[in-house]
């Protein structure tokens, strides 16, 4: 095959292989290819990932891709698969709970092609369970409402899931790290791994913070009231004349100079807000007037102005940036968070860099995302099927060659 993967970065030489759409499997499989692995997407030969419906994110999200289409669960699809299984270290797939295993890949047949192989399973509701649940189907929403973390979010009228797909990203992060601590282990032991990750239980673990104090006490936390902390008074959306800012103000020091810049310096010392508070609990006597006093002295000044007042005095704060406003940024310019990339035909896209940044072996984007079986044949002719083979699979649409 015509594998030209450039050694960068520190999944140098790590083989991956992915079956998944749209954007939580493939965010994980698309990370480790920005961190240097080798990493082929199937798509299913049938028709493409839905997600070449979006115009911009795709290119984004596809970046140092391999594309191969393939029908996996037909009998010579299955022989093509386990040739490629042979060679990967990690093959990630996101379906309906155990649909490979009911369709005959089971973790043990691919173990038996590869012993080392570290397999993650992404799905709604994983693969084992209430067999009423297990098979469904789970899109980012369905992760965030089973699991409770979207009634915890949105506003006290009404909630809402947390956007834009953030179950998905929290879900491709948590296969990425669980793969490699996998891979980790399988290299040193030589047994491969099955992970089992349910989209609901990752949102069930990130959704945490306040659902303990219902766990253990029976006490749930109302949701956020206009942008600001349910739980913290002095946390979260404050306006300014000029528009939104946010802030936390945490810490003794930071709590008592913040009383005294509002004037309501009378109310601290007391018994409710005794000398040494780090955080004002919206169950103190205090949180009305110290949230009147905030919206009062941050409303008559402008963004700038703000900013400074809360650097002077240790607190946390930022401007709620525009979309508009990310690039000319200048932490944003020096450290190039923004990058551009040309797609296959030559169309220059801007998006996020790779992240994180590694000083040792840095990553880089070095191909743009594959057409539609781009790589079908070559990667076809790596296995060692001849020109006639890839021809004859072709036409039975096992396989679906570029064009
Ligand atoms: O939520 C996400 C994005 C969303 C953004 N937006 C709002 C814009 C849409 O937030 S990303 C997260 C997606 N969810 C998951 O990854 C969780 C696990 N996956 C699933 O629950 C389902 O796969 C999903 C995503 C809901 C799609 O279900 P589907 O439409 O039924 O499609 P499918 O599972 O990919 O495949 C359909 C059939 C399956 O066979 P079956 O009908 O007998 O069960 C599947 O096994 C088969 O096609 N298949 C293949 C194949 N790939 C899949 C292949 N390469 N060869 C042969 N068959």
């Amino acid at each position: 095959m015509k594998f030209n993967t450039p050694k960068f970065g520190p999944l140098n030489g790590v083989k991956v292989v992915f079956s998944a759409m749209e954007i939580a499997g493939p965010f994980s499989a698309q990370m480790l290819a920005e961190w240097g692995a080798e990493v082929i997407w199937i798509e299913n030969s049938k028709y493409p990932d839905t997600i070449r419906v979006q115009q911009n994110y795709k290119e984004l999200s596809r970046r140092n891709l391999y594309a191969l289409s393939l029908n996996i669960f037909s009998d010579e699809g299955k022989e093509i698969f386990y040739k490629l299984i042979k060679e990967a270290d990690i093959f990630i797939e996101a379906s309906k709970g155990p649909a490979f295993a009911k369709k005959g890949i089971t973790d043990e047949v691919l173990w038996s092609h590869n012993p080392k192989l570290v397999i993650a399973h992404l799905s709604g509701f994983g693969q084992v369970g209430d067999p009423n649940y297990t098979s469904l189907a789970a899109y980012n929403t369905i992760a965030q409402a089973f699991s409770g973390y979207l009634i915890q979010n949105g506003d006290t009228n009404q909630p809402m899931p947390a956007f834009p797909y953030t179950a998905d990203y929290m879900c491709g992060l948590s296969v990425t790290s669980s793969v490699l601590a996998a891979l980790y282990n399988a290299q040193k032991t030589g047994k491969g791994e099955s992970i089992d990750v349910a989209m609901y239980e990752v949102m069930l673990r990130v959704g945490q913070y306040y659902m303990m104090d219902y766990l253990n006490g029976g006490e749930m936390c109302p949701r956020m009231i206009k942008g600001k902390d349910p739980l913290y008074a002095g946390c979260g959306l404050y306006s300014c004349k000029d528009g939104y800012i946010v802030f936390e103000i945490v810490g003794g020091e930071q709590v008592k100079k913040m009383f005294e810049l509002i004037g309501i310096s009378s109310l601290y010392g007391s018994d409710d807000v005794p000398v040494g508070t780090q955080l004002i609990s919206r169950k103190m006597q205090v949180n009305d007037a110290f949230e009147t006093a905030l919206d009062k002295f941050f409303g008559e000044k402008n963004i700038d102005e703000a900013l400074e007042i809360l650097a002077s005095l240790n607190v946390a704060g930022a401007k709620v940036l525009e979309v508009s406003e990310l690039q000319s940024n200048p932490q944003y310019i020096a450290r190039q968070s923004f990058t551009t990339w040309q797609n296959n035909k030559g169309k220059e896209f801007t998006g996020p860099n790779i992240m994180p940044k590694f000083k040792n072996n840095p990553c880089k984007i070095w191909r743009a995302m594959p057409e539609y079986g781009e790589d079908t044949a070559d990667i076809m002719a790596h296995l060692g099927y001849t020109q006639d083979e890839i021809s004859k699979l072709n036409e039975a649409k096992i396989i679906k060659t570029r064009g």
